[in-house]
């Protein structure tokens, strides 16, 4: 008996633009577990409608909700942002939500990975993530878009594609046995390359320092344009971070892409090194099933978890003396789409930022 082929974007010419490319929109999830977010969430709220708010100077945003938020969300929201009724068990939706990639027909599909919370039972964040496990399918069901499901264990803050065949990924994070302890680097390879239709992954060897998600790449660097890539910095040899970038940046500014071009790599120089404070924490709900979090704690801050819209970038600030450097740099990177800076640092101390809080949808036409 032979084996019925299992359909794979690859197979039916589906591929996954890069985030520069043009958006249909993008969506978020709503933030509320106390053992992530501090006081109630109520201050990550906060911060959460402001990246909506500011996204939706650009584009449509829906946030999806859980019911018992419904009320409280949408009264924080405004009007022209969607809210919708979705549980999760927490608000990555970079991570949890479908990575959506888009047919010769322009049609959309979604890719739905499997999601074991950044390490399952070995290393992982909370127990359970049940909920989060089913947000992809419930995502692509509301935007009425077509489901692949993807035998890896992964998250979608792990890569970076520049929509033209190249992916940049950590090994960290992508050969870490507590995601895909059954599969190698070459079948690792081979599952992306079925699924985004993508050609050539570059490996990279560490994401940021105390990055809780086990060196996500989208804290680390990502494409500004094809052949471009911008990393996160340190000038000072004593900072953890700065070998991990250095070896990023020797690797990249030596790779070629999928269409052999050499890699421009920009440095964008990281904020200060900060730590969760102790009236931080005291806020969080003591909880024995999520990683606890405790004051003094390194937060893996970093100008590279930006989000990009049409027309616009979404980017973290930290009231960081470096905050406006890296706000002009990403203003000459991004020629003809408007900065606009959040206070970010409640995101942060739950672990990511803008990038892995929102998740594009994209149009599938060209860049506007
Ligand atoms: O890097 C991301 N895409 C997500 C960060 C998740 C942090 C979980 N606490």
């Amino acid at each position: 008996m032979t084996a019925t082929p299992v359909n794979t974007p690859r197979l039916d010419g589906y591929r996954m633009p890069a985030e520069f490319e043009a958006h249909r929109g993008c969506w978020m999830l709503w933030p509320k577990r106390g053992d992530t977010w501090r006081l109630g969430a109520k201050p990550a709220q906060a911060a959460f409608a402001e990246v909506a708010r500011a996204i939706r100077q650009f584009e449509p945003v829906t946030v999806g909700v859980d019911r018992d938020q419904w009320e409280n969300a949408r009264a924080v929201l405004p009007d022209e942002i969607r809210v919708v009724e979705i549980s999760s068990d927490d608000a990555w939706i970079r991570d949890t939500g479908p990575t959506f990639v888009v047919g010769p027909d322009h049609r959309l599909r979604g890719v739905d990975w499997q999601f074991n919370a950044w390490g399952g039972l070995n290393g992982g964040l909370y127990f359970p993530w049940s909920r989060d496990s089913l947000v992809a399918g419930k995502v692509l069901a509301i935007e009425g878009a077509g489901r692949y499901r993807a035998p890896l264990v992964m998250e979608g803050g792990s890569f970076h594609v520049d929509g033209q065949g190249t992916l940049i990924t950590t090994k960290e994070c992508l050969l870490n046995p507590n995601r895909n302890p059954g599969l190698d680097r070459l079948q690792i390879e081979a599952c992306l390359k079925d699924y985004l239709n993508i050609e050539k992954v570059i490996w990279i060897d560490k994401g940021v320092y105390q990055d809780e998600t086990d060196g996500h790449v989208d804290n680390l660097c990502c494409f500004t344009a094809p052949g471009e890539v911008l990393l996160t910095w340190t000038d000072d040899p004593g900072d953890p971070q700065y070998e991990r970038s250095r070896k990023a940046f020797d690797l990249l500014s030596t790779a070629t892409d999928a269409r052999g071009r050499r890699l421009t790599v920009h440095r964008i120089h990281q904020p200060e090194p900060m730590a969760a404070t102790p009236d931080e924490c005291r806020g969080l709900d003591v909880s024995e099933t999520a990683k606890p979090r405790r004051a003094g704690d390194r937060l893996a801050a970093s100008y590279v978890n930006f989000y990009i819209a049409n027309g616009g970038i979404v980017m973290p600030l930290f009231d960081d003396p470096r905050d406006r450097d890296a706000a002009d740099l990403l203003a000459r990177l991004f020629p003809g789409r408007n900065i606009v800076g959040v206070k970010s640092r409640e995101i942060l101390l739950g672990g990511g930022n803008i990038h892995c809080i929102t998740q594009q949808v994209p149009s599938g036409g060209n860049r506007p």
